[in-house]
């Protein structure tokens, strides 16, 4: 892969501040990668990629959505914010023949997680999350977890968002409640009996 010609990709297809929060979150998966033992060429490749369809038509997405049998329509019931990441994992297998099953997930479920995250899942959705240019409430302790810990701060972000979405009175995606159930069991151990 030419990472020099996929950044200088990226920087016409994004706007400048969202091309600067992927080379944020790059450079911070990157660190996750190292600390946590993964390959560092996949969460390079995975980080860069991750936000690829963000400024796509929202036209364009559900399009995309409909005709492709690996994108659940799902999808379309709920907000497009959540389609740049499932649609990025197509588009980059059509134009950079990305067919890493482990990559392309990982992108596929960036925003919302899932159940049984790979690591790679883990680091990509991490790094998203607590990149220095965020200032969501509470990302600081998350930060911190990230230090040692990356399913325990992973569950975190994912409480965090769920409750986020919640307060506000949005939807949430079956994929961002099947990851903080599965995290939260990763966590504090499964089949607790307290209640
Ligand atoms: O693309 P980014 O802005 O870097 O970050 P992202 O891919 O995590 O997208 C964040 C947006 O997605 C944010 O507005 C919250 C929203 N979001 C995350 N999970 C869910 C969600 N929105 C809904 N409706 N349901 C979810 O489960
Ligand atoms: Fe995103
Ligand atoms: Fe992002």
């Amino acid at each position: 892969m030419d990472i020099e010609k996929v950044k200088s990709d990226l920087q016409e297809r994004l706007t400048e501040a969202r091309y600067e929060h992927t080379l944020r979150v790059t450079d911070t998966a990157m660190k996750l990668a190292e600390t946590f033992h993964e390959s560092t060429e996949k969460v390079r490749i995975a980080a860069l990629f991750h936000d690829y369809c963000k400024y796509d038509s929202l036209d364009e997405m559900k399009k995309e959505i409909q005709s492709n049998s690996v994108l659940p329509d799902l999808l379309l019931s709920y907000h497009h914010e959540l389609w740049h990441g499932p649609v990025a994992s197509i588009r980059i297998e059509e134009k950079y023949a990305v067919t890493d099953q482990e990559i392309k997930d990982a992108i596929f479920f960036h925003t919302t997680g899932r159940a049984n995250m790979t690591k790679l899942d883990k680091i990509i959705f991490l790094a998203d999350y607590i990149e220095p240019g965020r200032a969501f409430p509470g990302v600081d302790e998350v930060r911190n977890t990230a230090k040692t810990d990356l399913t325990r701060a992973c569950y975190q972000a994912a409480r965090n968002t769920i409750l986020f979405l919640m307060e506000k009175n949005r939807t949430v995606y079956p994929a961002s409640f099947h990851a903080y159930n599965d995290l939260n069991q990763q966590v504090f151990g499964g089949n607790r009996n307290e209640y």
